[in-house]
């Protein structure tokens, strides 16, 4: 069975983007089922795939495994360079990936990724310029200076920090010139803009984003 990755609408779904670029990136064949976020219907299609009621969710022949995080996980036991290949630098890609995983909460709530917004800054609030800034100082931290990305080639960790990129360009958010320059790199991803240009063409409404 080819496995199918049920996300969010384009425009809006963070946690649906980053396996998306995950799977696309390491060439794993799947299918895609969007489903659309905010409507009537959105809670009731999201149980029936998993009691979690959240995208995305990988439907595969075993099992259906939701979140981000797990899907990534899935997919690089197949395609291992989806992590850095050295195990010290693998571990801080991790360690990266699971502060977005779990944190910047303000961010995340202040800052909604909408691809279809109009880009301007935003009043926010004092935590969430410091979730700003910690993401500057933990790129700065862990950054190889090897190629664009934060551990030289692509990795999961590029992924997670994606949606971010989205939205420090939507809020036009001052940044330090090299986290501005990898924002820019995100963004310019080839993969990331197939996925940027069908959200443009979403016409679904999202009355609770
Ligand atoms: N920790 C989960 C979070 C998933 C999540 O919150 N997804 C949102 C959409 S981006 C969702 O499905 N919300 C349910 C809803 O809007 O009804 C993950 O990493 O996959």
């Amino acid at each position: 069975m080819t496995p199918i990755l049920h996300i969010g609408n384009k425009r809006l779904s963070t946690w649906s983007l980053r396996p998306w670029l995950a799977l696309k990136k390491a060439n794993i064949a799947f299918q895609e089922n969007i489903i659309p976020l905010d409507q009537e219907d959105t809670r009731d299609t999201l149980l029936a795939l998993s009691p979690a009621a959240t995208v995305p969710v990988l439907e595969t022949a075993g099992r259906n495994i939701w979140d981000s995080l797990a899907i990534c996980e899935w997919a690089a036991e197949q395609v291992p360079s989806l992590w850095p290949e050295d195990p010290a630098l693998r571990a801080t890609a991790r360690s990266i990936t699971a502060s977005m995983h779990s944190g910047f909460s303000a961010l995340r709530n202040e800052l909604g990724m909408d691809l279809k917004r109009e880009k301007a800054a935003k009043d926010m609030s004092v935590a969430c310029w410091r979730d700003i800034e910690t993401i500057q100082a933990l790129w700065a931290h862990v950054k190889t200076g090897e190629g664009d990305f934060l551990f030289g080639d692509w990795s999961i960790a590029d992924a997670f920090f994606t949606p971010v990129a989205t939205r420090f360009d939507t809020y036009q958010v001052p940044l330090s010139t090299d986290a501005a320059a990898y924002v820019e790199t995100l963004l310019s991803d080839p993969v990331y803009k197939d996925w940027h240009t069908a959200a443009l063409e979403e016409t679904w409404d999202a009355p609770f984003h």
